[in-house]
């Protein structure tokens, strides 16, 4: 059974869940629109995952015997700069959401909640491989620089870094 504290911070996270692919289903359809094909599909692909993360969630609290919410969510951007402001956007959203995985495994600690602790082991892995992904993608951004042809490449590079975890 889940206490009234877990299943709030469990409730919250959902809502992060819920907001990452949000922002990742807006960095696709911008990448869309900008004729960018691989960059939007890793991005359709990325949301899928997060919506993924969410329902595992939600999934988890009804299971406990607690109740998932469903709240409204913040708009993303629907605009960017330049694929740097996406992919710079996109790791410093993961550092977010591992820090706030963080604090949710430090409030199951303080309510002796070793089964949620549990649970939770995977979204912490889960956060290593993503940020490591997002810096790895980051410093190829900033290799290819203002190279044009570098980016074409890279819109078909990527493709090969779309998993579905
Ligand atoms: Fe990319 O984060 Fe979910 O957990």
């Amino acid at each position: 059974m889940l206490s009234a504290k877990i299943q709030d911070a469990l409730n919250k996270q959902v809502t992060i869940e819920a907001e990452s692919s949000q922002v990742y289903l807006a960095m696709a359809s911008w990448a869309e629109t900008q004729g960018f094909e691989g960059v939007s599909q890793f991005m359709y692909a990325h949301s899928d995952e997060e919506r993924m993360h969410m329902l595992k969630m939600v999934k988890f609290i009804n299971e406990r015997g607690g109740h998932a919410k469903v709240s409204a969510l913040t708009a993303p951007p629907s605009e960017f700069g330049s694929f740097k402001e996406v992919f710079q956007t996109l790791f410093e959203h993961e550092v977010f959401v591992s820090k706030s995985i963080n604090d949710l495994v430090h409030i199951t600690l303080e309510e002796r909640d070793y089964a949620t602790h549990n649970f939770l082991q995977w979204y912490v892995s889960e956060q290593i491989e993503e940020e490591a992904l997002a810096r790895n993608i980051l410093d190829k951004i900033n290799l290819i620089g203002d190279d044009k042809s570098g980016f074409y490449l890279f819109d078909n590079d990527i493709k090969q870094l779309i998993t579905v975890a």
